[in-house]
């Protein structure tokens, strides 16, 4: 139980924060409180950064990223 607690007061411990729960820490995640965003995920149409390239809703295909899906 102390043992926890001491790594728990551990600066390199806090400084790794899993805000939104997608399993990247703070250090790694470049949108800590949206779990649709983090360097694993592939970019969606959906006004966020999801693959962390700062480049938002840029697909590869290349085909318009959109809401408009008819018309
Ligand atoms: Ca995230
Ligand atoms: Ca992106
Ligand atoms: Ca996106």
């Amino acid at each position: 139980m102390l043992l926890i607690l001491l790594l728990a007061c551990d600066p390199k411990f806090q400084a790794w924060i899993d805000s939104d729960g997608d399993g990247y820490g703070s250090t790694e995640d470049c949108d800590d409180g949206q779990a649709s965003v983090n360097p694993g995920m592939e970019e969606r149409c959906d006004g966020y950064d999801n693959d962390c390239d700062e480049v938002i809703d840029e697909v590869d295909s290349g085909a318009p990223c959109t809401e408009d899906s008819g018309a």
